[in-house]
């Protein structure tokens, strides 16, 4: 399969062209697409048309996949499948509404934060619900050498349990249970990724406290990177067409969905989501090179 990479137009993230999803696919060419991946840390691929079954073929070949729990959110027959969705089927929700409006990485408030996520759009508002992607490698490299070097060696505490009802006031509040399933967890700042080796400023809005800081010093600098992470000048806006299907890197990207009128309109998503691993503390600083692609 002849493949294509080109740049987005954007600060960062490339496309794939040439590749179609719904059909075999070569090693080499899912090697080529990976090695993108980890150099470009989103991909987009334009006028996918394959089915769940597929896309849990595809993305299985970039690693073990995680079921996105709770269940009641996943493609009936494709747990690995979740559907982020305002679209409901004898009034009620057929999918997660509302998901990830407001920045993050997926599974961030998880022990073991998930590596990638492979979302296909297939159908979109006429106006609005753009997703915005911040590339984390650049905002690290280019934070002030005073808050690099405060950041080097400290772990941030992310906390579904203390956020859960601020960031999903629609949802139901946390059964003991599952805040118990869901403990706070502690994370690098400055996390090494484990296949390019550079550093991103790990960070997210499920973030409160770091260790061997005041709680009141811990917070402004908290608020601090997380606003200079998605600063505009390392994000990408994606304007969604039917069809678009976006690979990120909970790694090194942070996204956020942004509103559209949900009342009026349907948007519907699939997504399929990569198990990550324990984040890496970056032992020192390592910066992405400069972008080759054109
Ligand atoms: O709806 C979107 O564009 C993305 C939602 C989100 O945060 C996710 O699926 O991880
Ligand atoms: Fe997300």
């Amino acid at each position: 399969m002849a493949l294509r990479i080109r740049a987005l137009d954007a600060p960062f993230g490339a496309e794939i062209i040439g590749v179609d999803l719904s059909c075999a696919i070569d090693d080499s060419t899912v090697a080529e697409i990976e090695a993108a991946w980890h150099r470009h840390s989103i991909l987009l691929f334009r006028n996918v048309e394959m089915t769940p079954a597929q896309h849990v073929a595809f993305t299985r070949r970039l690693g073990p996949l995680h079921i996105m729990e709770p269940l009641e959110f996943n493609l009936p027959g494709f747990p690995e499948v979740l559907v982020v969705s305002n679209v409901e089927k004898d009034n009620k929700p057929i999918g997660m509404k509302r998901a990830g409006w407001g920045w993050h990485s997926d599974g961030e408030d998880k022990g073991l934060p998930n590596a990638g996520s492979f979302i296909h759009a297939l159908l979109i508002p006429p106006a609005d619900g753009d997703t915005l992607y911040a590339d984390t490698y650049a905002a690290f490299a280019a934070l002030p050498d005073d808050v690099r070097r405060k950041i080097m060696g400290r772990r941030a505490c992310f906390s579904r349990a203390r956020f859960h009802e601020v960031y999903y006031p629609h949802l139901p509040p946390l059964t003991e249970e599952q805040k118990k399933a869901r403990p706070d967890v502690w994370h690098p700042i400055a996390r090494r990724h484990p296949h390019s080796g550079w550093t991103s400023l790990y960070i997210g809005r499920w973030a409160y406290k770091i260790d061997g800081m005041a709680d009141v010093q811990a917070q402004e600098l908290i608020d601090f990177l997380k606003e200079f992470a998605t600063r505009p000048e390392f994000v990408y806006r994606h304007k969604w067409r039917v069809g678009d299907a976006l690979l990120w890197d909970n790694r090194c990207t942070q996204h956020c969905a942004t509103p559209f009128d949900d009342a009026t309109y349907r948007r519907h998503m699939q997504r399929t989501t990569l198990e990550g691993e324990v984040p890496i503390m970056a032992e020192q600083e390592v910066f992405r090179p400069a972008p080759t692609l054109v």
